[in-house]
């Protein structure tokens, strides 16, 4: 018998702090051995010329989720997968996400049978808390945390969604007793809901509108409230999604106070702008979602975020819907007002493309940085490390092969997810993940999948270490 199940051989090895020349042995779906004439194997991939990064970690994705009634999400957890894989990702984190007035653990079950036996890659589930009764706070939420559910998003806007800043407290807390990341989508709801009727009032009801009815104020505004409300529990939190300056300078602002407040940003933040909703007919729709795109100025003061450490994690927030479709961005069939369009854009795949051609290929952020932010600090951030998110022996065989020199000009039609557009359409980008590995077996290989539904297995996560409090405050006897 060979020693090794798979030998990737002469590639230069990348994790979130090394860059090294160096063979990777695998056996039983882990790294066993880094170093030289490793011996035989029962395949050999030859790496020569190219990058071998861990598998991206993508970490705020929407995979088939529960909608209200007539809206589909369009990628399940097959062609999701299938999508991520071919896009130099091996872990996804979409949510399980309760319903007001259900239960939390039945939107566990509920999306176990939705994930089971589909997906090619690894996968883990955030929760959505949004009907915190005294059941789940005393019981469901804190069981399930127990269970490797120990990170939960929560939301300040979204009417079947939202929570009010007493039920927010009181989440925050559980979160911190039992050692769960909280993720904060930061909004002001009333204040979207007064401008959507001022501008609906007014006849403005195209895509477009989607961005005047939630400017930055209103970001900025309840990132602030979200910070305070980490302050007075003493509890880490970390902002999705942020979109521009003035919630990045509230972010900065805590830092510089010692405190935990982590932030996520996504590619729609670096690559599209407001005028991106403002596409002859109702094409805008495409690229509405929340927070909204804002414009260049806006987009430097991310690629600042990302370069110099404000920014934890980059994830795509895929939430795919069709735009010819009667469940998706048309619903019913009818091009509606702006605040009906299912909020939401398909990202996956081009997630990690765009930010190695504009980021390391561009000059701003080094191939280091690109590991941290895609995959070392998501596994980190959510129990999984360093079973994920490096190249180090005793980790899982997670690994993209990247052609950094490879020239790509993004179609739809290259894409593998179910959806009949990509915003980044005709979008061309130097670098792109020629094969992908989990857990030791070739998933995906020049966009073919090359694994069957069901190779992905599900992780249930640790309790992550940056989650832990800072003992500074009131918090501590709460
Ligand atoms: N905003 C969210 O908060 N979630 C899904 C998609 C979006 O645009
Ligand atoms: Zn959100
Ligand atoms: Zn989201």
């Amino acid at each position: 018998m060979k020693q090794f199940d798979l030998i990737i051989r002469n590639g230069t090895v990348v994790t979130a702090s090394d860059t090294m020349q160096c063979d990777i042995g695998i056996a039983g779906g882990r790294i066993v051995q880094l170093g030289h004439d490793l011996g035989e194997a029962a395949q050999v991939i030859d790496a020569g010329g190219k990058l071998v990064l861990p598998g991206g970690v993508d970490a705020h994705c929407h995979l088939d989720q529960p909608m209200p009634d007539g809206l589909r999400m369009a990628d399940d957890f097959r062609t999701g997968s299938v999508s991520a894989a071919c896009g130099g990702t091996t872990t996804v984190i979409p949510f399980a996400a309760q319903e007001k007035g259900h239960s939390l653990r039945a939107a566990v079950d509920d999306y176990h049978r939705r994930a089971g036996g589909k997906s090619v890659v690894d996968y883990a589930f955030h929760l959505i808390v949004a009907d915190p009764t005294e059941a789940v706070l005393n019981d469901e939420l804190p069981g399930l945390i127990r269970e490797g559910y120990s990170s939960f998003k929560i939301y300040m806007t979204y009417d079947d969604l939202k929570l009010n800043d007493r039920e927010i407290l009181e989440v925050l807390s559980v979160a911190r007793q039992e050692g769960a990341l909280v993720m904060v989508h930061a909004e002001n709801s009333d204040c979207i809901a007064w401008l959507t009727d001022k501008l609906g009032a007014a006849g403005n009801t195209a895509p477009k509108f989607h961005a005047l009815a939630r400017p930055m104020a209103i970001e900025r505004e309840a990132t602030h409230r979200a910070i305070t409300f980490s302050e007075l529990v003493d509890v880490p939190i970390l902002i999705v999604h942020v979109s521009g300056k003035e919630a990045v300078e509230q972010i900065r602002w805590a830092r510089n106070r010692g405190m935990k407040i982590f932030a996520e940003t996504c590619p729609q933040y670096l690559f599209l702008t407001a005028e991106d909703l403002d596409q002859p007919g109702y094409h805008g729709a495409k690229c509405v979602c929340s927070p909204p795109p804002r414009d260049r100025s806006n987009q430097q003061v991310i690629w600042d975020g990302l370069a110099d450490g404000l920014f934890t994690i980059f994830s795509s927030d895929h939430a795919p819907f069709r735009y010819e479709d009667a469940q998706g961005k048309k619903p019913g069939g009818q091009e509606v007002p702006f605040q009906y369009i299912p909020n939401g854009i398909p990202g996956l795949e081009t997630r990690l493309p765009l930010l190695f051609s504009a980021g390391v290929v561009g000059g701003r952020i080094s191939v280091n940085q690109f590991v941290a932010l895609t995959s070392t600090n998501p596994a980190k951030l959510y129990g999984l490390h360093p079973r994920k998110g490096t190249i180090a022996i005793g980790a899982d065989a997670d690994l993209a092969i990247w052609d950094p020199q490879r020239e790509v000009t993004i179609r739809n039609e290259g894409l593998h997810h179910a959806v009949d557009y990509t915003p980044y359409e005709g979008l061309r980008v130097t670098g792109w993940p020629v094969t992908t590995v989990v857990r030791g077996k070739v998933v995906a290989h020049e966009g073919e999948v090359m694994a069957e539904a069901g190779h992905g297995e599900f992780l249930p996560c640790g309790l992550p270490e940056m989650a832990r409090p800072r003992y500074r405050t009131s918090g501590g006897t709460l």
